[in-house]
């Protein structure tokens, strides 16, 4: 198999920590974003939906979701599980998932592209052509600040956000958290607990 990804994304951030993690070494091709690549033709042949990550099997099947990736990756690599133990467990990992993509990674990814300069008509990723929305932009800051709200509430104390086990789910908070420094935004100082918690998570994933 051979995975196509751009080192410096959020979304293909999250697959590499999550390989890195487990120990999963993958045959790698970068697909440079800052030359769109991603929109050429030799790339959209493998992946018409234009984004990265791409993960190409060796009889030609092709996966573009991240949390698909990491799904089929656990089944072959069970050791230092990261999608959950239990049942409730492996059902929290893609609640949280999900929901960290609804309330933060959406929220920021508005903010980014329907205000960046190098972004004018990029305001969604994909084929086509989408005009920025100057109005996403001020609604993702206000959809953001409630986000760190929410995940002050959520970040534990003790073990991690779907339960004893790190997970993706902690992967996916330490990206956003990051991704954020890209709209000059970050957990305000007031989120002690949230903050506690992440220097747990770069402390696991170092
Ligand atoms: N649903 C995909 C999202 C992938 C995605 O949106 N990747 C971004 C990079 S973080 C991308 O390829 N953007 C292409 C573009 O901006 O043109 C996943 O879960 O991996």
């Amino acid at each position: 198999m051979k995975l196509y990804t751009y080192d410096p994304a959020p979304n293909p951030q999250r697959l590499t920590l999550f390989l890195k993690y487990k120990g999963i070494d993958l045959e790698t091709h970068q697909i440079d974003m800052m030359q769109a690549e991603q929109l050429g033709e030799a790339y959209r042949a493998i992946n018409p939906a234009c984004t990265v990550p791409a993960l190409v099997l060796d009889d030609g099947t092709v996966m573009t979701e991240v949390v698909g990736i990491c799904h089929y990756l656990e089944s072959l690599h069970p050791e230092k599980p990261l999608m959950g133990t239990t049942a409730l467990e492996k059902a929290q990992v893609i609640s949280w998932d999900h929901k960290l993509f609804m309330i933060a990674f959406m929220a920021i990814a508005d903010i980014l592209r329907n205000s960046s300069p190098g972004m004018v008509n990029r305001a969604l990723p994909g084929p086509l052509d989408f005009p920025q929305i100057p109005e996403l932009a001020e609604r993702g800051r206000l959809r953001l600040e409630h986000a760190w709200e929410i995940l002050e509430e959520a970040a534990p104390a003790k073990g991690w956000l779907a339960g004893d086990h790190f997970s993706l789910a902690d992967i996916d908070l330490h990206v956003c958290a990051g991704f954020s420094g890209w709209v000059k935004s970050k957990p305000p100082e007031s989120c002690t607990k949230l903050h506690a918690y992440l220097g747990r998570v770069a402390a696991e994933l170092d």
